[in-house]
């Protein structure tokens, strides 16, 4: 992995409806995630906060919540991820809302034109307008990556689709809503529901997905939503799913992936301090990135 690494908030919190995970970039540093990977010897360059605009008003009515102003804080991060990529670093996004996901996909895919996805989430976020339950933009990243859904969405950076849906593997799912399932099952989107997990240990998930990613792609992001851990383990997210991944689990799984040595970018996402206990959350957040980033007892 390279040893400078470039960090970029991004407070958002208009990709869905309980405010709060805007704090999750400073709870997250709060937590020492810089001095955590300045101690296992990287270089980091904290680069601040995307400024996220305030929506004078939703002129876009419950399908599409804030499309505005989600749209254009990803154009927003997608040129700063590309700026950091330009000087070599490996860029880590602190989220924020799983909208920002957008953003980060359309920089990363500029330089990987044949991106890997690991998308670690209780959730698939493969809603489009129309299938999605809430109009919450969190919940249609994926779907938006693959180039379904609005231009406004799919076309930023100018371009898309940005992901092959078959160089995707989902990790952690237990909440798939039905048109997600359709898609899932349309595209050929590689997933390891929590039965998986159980059936065959988190060991045989990550070589499988390791191995099927190392196959078909020229680089792999990281996008780790916290609600795909156990609500005991990471409280502090918006829409808690039980029965989800434990912190010694997904502990293993940054280690398999530090090993592996495949990633070229990661983000941490819907941490939300207000519905946290003492910074838990974003205290998990780190403990993982120390993980991913090759720290080891001995
Ligand atoms: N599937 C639901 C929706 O689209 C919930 C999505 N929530 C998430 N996704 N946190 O990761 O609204
Ligand atoms: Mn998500
Ligand atoms: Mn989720
Ligand atoms: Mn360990």
């Amino acid at each position: 992995m390279k040893k400078d690494i470039s960090i970029i908030g991004v407070p958002m919190d208009l990709g869905q409806s309980r405010r709060g995970v805007d704090m999750g970039p400073s709870a997250m540093r709060y937590a020492g995630m810089i001095e955590r990977l300045e101690s296992l010897g990287y270089n980091i360059d904290d680069c601040g906060d995307i400024e996220i605009g305030r929506p004078e008003r939703d002129h876009n009515g419950p399908k599409l919540k804030n499309l505005k102003a989600v749209a254009e804080a990803n154009e927003e991060l997608a040129k700063a991820i590309d700026k950091e990529i330009n000087k070599e670093r490996f860029p880590l996004v602190l989220g924020g809302d799983h909208s920002i996901a957008i953003g980060t996909l359309a920089g990363v895919t500029k330089p990987y034109k044949n991106l890997g996805v690991i998308w670690y989430d209780a959730h698939g976020d493969l809603n489009t307008a129309e299938t999605s339950p809430s109009g919450n933009i969190h919940g249609m990243p994926l779907a938006v990556s693959i180039g379904i859904g609005d231009s406004a969405l799919t076309n930023i950076a100018g371009f898309g689709p940005k992901v092959k849906p078959e160089n995707i593997v989902i990790i952690g799912a237990r909440s798939l809503d039905k048109g997600e399932r359709e898609l899932i099952k349309e595209k050929g989107i590689k997933v390891y529901t929590m039965h998986e997990i159980d059936r065959l240990g988190m060991t045989q998930v990550m070589n499988e997905a390791i191995a099927y990613l190392n196959e078909r792609t020229d680089g792999v992001h990281l996008s780790l939503d916290l609600d795909g851990l156990d609500p005991t383990d990471a409280p502090g997210v918006g829409t808690p799913v039980n029965g989800g991944i434990s912190f010694r689990e997904s502990h293993l799984a940054m280690e398999m992936l530090a090993e592996a040595g495949i990633l070229t970018s990661a983000e941490f996402v819907e941490v939300n301090p207000i519905l946290d206990d003492k910074n838990k959350t974003a205290t998990v957040a780190v403990d993982l990135a120390g993980s991913l980033f090759g720290e080891k007892l001995l």
